[in-house]
């Protein structure tokens, strides 16, 4: 008795342990995350860590002073890549990017970076 106590509360804590690596990260962005690039890029590339739907996925891109700068919608560039075109060619400065995705787990995941475009 005591040892299936005891594995049922080694299981409960393995599965515990298990959705937060599951859900959809940004593992990697182009422009990179924090990186300063040369030259406008056309079109963002988002990477994350799962497969997500884009149904329920979007990223908003804006400038420095929070003017939204605007773009195509999104379209998967890979089952976990979330790719968007930019509709103008940025000037240099601070960009924010803010996305929001909802993974083939079904669970929803957001968050901002920040690139940077050389003068
Ligand atoms: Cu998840």
């Amino acid at each position: 008795m005591q040892r299936l106590l005891t594995l049922t509360a080694a299981l409960a804590c393995a599965l515990a342990a298990t959705p937060a690596y599951a859900h959809a990260f940004l593992d990697h962005a182009i422009p990179a995350v924090g990186g300063t690039v040369t030259g406008a890029p056309r079109e963002l590339q988002l990477t994350y860590t799962q497969n997500i739907v884009l149904a329920f996925s979007g990223v908003r891109v804006a400038a420095g002073n929070g003017s939204p700068v605007p773009t195509s919608k999104p379209r998967l560039g890979a089952p976990n890549e979330l790719v968007v075109k930019l509709a103008r060619a940025l000037k240099p400065g601070t960009y924010v990017v803010s996305w929001h995705v909802v993974s083939v787990d079904t669970h929803h995941t957001q968050g901002t970076y920040k690139f940077t475009i050389a003068p």
